[in-house]
């Protein structure tokens, strides 16, 4: 039997953090580093003896050459079928997808999602289990226990599974399923949204452009806008997946989803603008002259996704992540549903999606999901916005002007303080959380602190508890700061610094962001005291 025992020796920092392990691709590259992680991974599940798997990524550089070892790897360690996206190429929704519609074991997804892809940029695998959803805590925390142990890999001796011919084909006992990434996606879509009501928005001469950012969503775009729902030839750009996203980073922001935010502040903007992330589960909304912030979007899906023919039933409840606006409580507090408020990661969502108790979830990083799958899915927003609109026949910047006459409108913007020093950042939040019980009742910039904690959550299904997961600041009149240490970056730590500001004066309901989270981010720096900790003046990016 050709097949390999490999010695080998724990290595350092095999962790796995909000989304996955995510590492520098050199870092990947060296040595055993994919080997130990992929037999960790196997090992903290319980072993793949047996077992169905899907596997695929978002194509950037060594997607191909990754899979190759998770196949022989897998197939070593006796899993009897791998289910394959043709070309290794698999959106984060599709593999949710496909682990739940072939009643799949897991899924290894390849992805550092948003991070830029190449040699010198970054990787990153993440493990999905059999409803489809990111490897909860207690799961990640045995694949990070075994990485420290490993003192052994299995792996095939022989290389080499055509991966670019549909079909189905074995590696040694092991059966390699190839399959078309879009063909299930695109079907559930169908069976979630009124794609004739959408085909006639575009027939009637509706516009717009979504952006694909060089990453994995291309050729979902096509095939759905363009292919099934008759948009115009020309509508997704950027739509081939390429190993650097084109030298980009594929992060649907106004920072990095330039292009298509000067498009959409132009006169002659199409109706309707969207951009999904490196490995599809993201999305940007923008309409003419109108950025929608993922919060918003949350709420607006979460007040009309009726009109769409999967959640005509109403929901049954949402949840966001906790530095998520607190817009969609105020909508699901009108609706008469329950609003869950879960730590940073989807993971946190999976539990309330299996139990019945959520229909919509979302984050204000710009993730959007409901309980169609077990991860976000960018596509699947976009749709739902254009059911949305094609039901309402009301502009993007309308219908957002609306909701806030009803529920008011939270201000919002996210600070990220890239690549501080870490002990810089941890002694910040140190100090932070060391006087948070001395905040209450203090006056800063015009605000008074009504309740300074740090965030856990216990959760109602399982019972387990997360905490440390971020430093909230809630003062009076309805403004927020939080605080929270990136969990996905691969150099040095990213300090997330998160505004909001709740306004339903009508007058005031049209200001700049920057305006109406003036005295909140200026509270927020000085009761953190985070440039004298950090040296750190102005963020890097700001969302
Ligand atoms: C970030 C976002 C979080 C998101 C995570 C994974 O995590 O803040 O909301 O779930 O990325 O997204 P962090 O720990 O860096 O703040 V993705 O598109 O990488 O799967
Ligand atoms: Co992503």
């Amino acid at each position: 039997m050709p097949m390999q025992t490999v010695r080998t020796r724990p290595i350092e920092g095999q962790k796995p953090g909000t989304s996955g392990l995510r590492k520098k691709t050199a870092v990947f590259r060296r040595p055993h580093y994919l080997e130990n992680y992929v037999q960790s991974t196997f090992d903290g599940i319980g072993g793949v003896q047996g077992k169905t798997l899907v596997v695929g990524g978002d194509g950037r550089f060594f997607n191909d050459d990754a899979i190759q070892i998770i196949l022989r790897m897998a197939a070593a360690n006796g899993a009897t079928r791998c289910i394959v996206g043709q070309g290794g190429i698999l959106s984060t929704p599709a593999v949710s997808n496909l682990i739940r519609k072939r009643n799949a074991d897991g899924g290894l997804i390849l992805s550092a999602s948003h991070n830029p892809g190449g040699p010198d940029a970054d990787f990153g695998l993440k493990y999905n289990g059999p409803n489809g959803g990111p490897a909860p805590e207690n799961v990640t925390d045995k694949i990070f226990a075994r990485s420290k142990e490993i003192e052994i890999y299995k792996i095939t001796a022989s290389g080499g599974v055509d991966i670019d011919t549909l079909g189905t084909r074995s590696h040694q006992d092991m059966v390699v399923e190839i399959v078309d990434p879009v063909a299930e996606y695109a079907e559930m879509m169908q069976a979630i949204f009124d794609f004739d009501k959408i085909r006639g928005l575009f027939a009637g001469g509706f516009t717009m452009r979504f952006d694909a950012m060089h990453a994995v969503t291309g050729p979902y775009a096509h095939a759905i806008l363009e292919g099934m729902l008759g948009a115009p030839k020309g509508t997704v750009v950027n739509g081939v997946p390429s190993p650097d996203f084109g030298g980009g980073h594929p992060d649907p922001n106004p920072i990095w989803a330039k292009d298509l935010m000067d498009a959409m502040y132009r006169p002659d903007a199409p109706d309707f603008g969207a951009a999904s992330d490196g490995d599809g589960d993201r999305n940007m909304i923008v309409g003419q002259g109108a950025y929608v912030t993922p919060s918003d979007s949350l709420a607006l899906l979460c007040a009309k996704a009726h009109l769409a023919p999967g959640y005509k039933q109403g929901l049954v409840g949402v949840a966001r992540s906790m530095p998520t606006s607190r817009a969609v409580d105020r909508v699901a507090q009108r609706l008469g549903i329950a609003c869950h408020e879960t730590p940073t990661g989807w993971k946190f969502f999976g539990n309330l999606l299996d139990a019945g108790q959520v229909t919509l979830c979302g984050e204000e990083s710009a993730g959007t999901g409901s309980d169609h799958v077990r991860e976000k899915d960018g596509l699947w927003a976009v749709l739902l916005w254009l059911n949305i609109l094609a039901e309402a026949k009301q502009s993007v910047a309308d219908l957002m002007t609306d909701l806030w006459q009803t529920d008011g409108r939270c201000y919002y913007s996210r600070h990220d303080y890239e690549d501080v020093d870490s002990n810089k950042a941890n002694a910040m939040m140190d100090a932070l959380r060391g006087k948070l019980s001395t905040l209450g009742g203090s006056a800063v910039a015009g605000l008074t602190v009504e309740q300074a904690d740090e965030f856990a959550y216990d959760d109602p299904i399982d019972g387990s508890r997360a905490s440390g997961q971020g430093i909230r600041l809630m003062f009076s009149g309805g403004a927020r700061a939080v605080f929270r240490l990136s969990g996905t970056g691969t150099q040095g730590a990213t300090i997330r610094l998160y505004l909001e500001q709740l306004e339903t004066a009508s007058d005031k309901l049209q200001l700049q962001p920057e305006e109406a989270l003036a005295d909140v981010r200026q509270a927020a720096m000085t009761l953190s005291e985070l440039s004298v900790m950090t040296g750190r003046v102005d963020p890097d990016v700001i969302t």
